[in-house]
């Protein structure tokens, strides 16, 4: 594996083309094709609320420390995710899932990784986070409008206001790579959250099991 070298300037976007095989394995798997038993995407439910507590405590760190420039996309990450959370929880009542249930191990080991941001230089934590959305908007994008089942699910993401939110957030994320030397870290944060990705498609896939 060849590495960007410390004081290279990188863009986040830069990261896709250089882990192509790497990043299609986050953004693809057979539960986005939409031909999934419902209890498979339960767990994915159930698992994602979690996600999304532990990416608003992440995102919480972040905010206080972040220069001005960045105070805004956060501000408005953690709205976003703030009513995203209630989301989930009028989807898991119609479908009359309890959201109490035990975080997979997938999703620990998630949820570790967002909260280790905070030891991070703020630009590689914040190119992370925007690796993180941007995950979701290719892998909902890439089945839109999906099937009618999960068609709420799917555009949820698949739309062109998330879309301007991660575009948002990677020039913002592009600022504070320039002014760092940290593209090497950002580089390790993006794999992280690639490999992070896969696992929590498969972690849903077997039903809160596996990895
Ligand atoms: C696993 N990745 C995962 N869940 C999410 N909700 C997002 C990314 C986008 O916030």
């Amino acid at each position: 594996m060849h590495y960007i070298e410390r004081g290279t300037l990188m863009r986040p976007t830069d990261l896709l083309a250089r882990h192509t095989e790497t990043w299609h394995a986050a953004t693809h798997h057979r539960f986005l094709d939409g031909s999934l038993a419902p209890e498979t995407f339960a767990t994915w439910l159930v698992q994602d609320y979690h996600f999304v507590f532990s990416e608003i405590s992440c995102l919480a760190h972040l905010l206080a420390r972040a220069p001005r420039y960045a105070q805004h996309i956060l501000v408005r990450a953690l709205v976003a995710l703030e009513a995203e959370a209630g989301w989930f929880e009028a989807h898991a009542r119609q479908r009359n899932l309890s959201l109490h249930v035990p975080m997979a191990s997938t999703t620990a080991a998630y949820r570790d990784f967002l909260l280790s941001l905070d030891q991070e230089p703020f630009p590689v934590a914040l190119s992370a986070i925007w690796a993180v959305e941007r995950a979701y908007l290719e892998a909902w994008m890439g089945v839109a409008p999906g099937h009618e089942r999960y068609r709420a699910y799917v555009v949820h993401w698949a739309n062109a206001e998330f879309k301007q939110f991660v575009s948002d957030l990677e020039q913002v994320a592009i600022r504070a790579l320039a002014e760092s030397n940290s593209a090497e870290a950002a580089e390790q944060a993006f794999l992280q959250v690639a490999h992070l990705e896969h696992d929590f498609w498969e972690m849903a896939w077997s039903g809160g099991g596996g990895r």
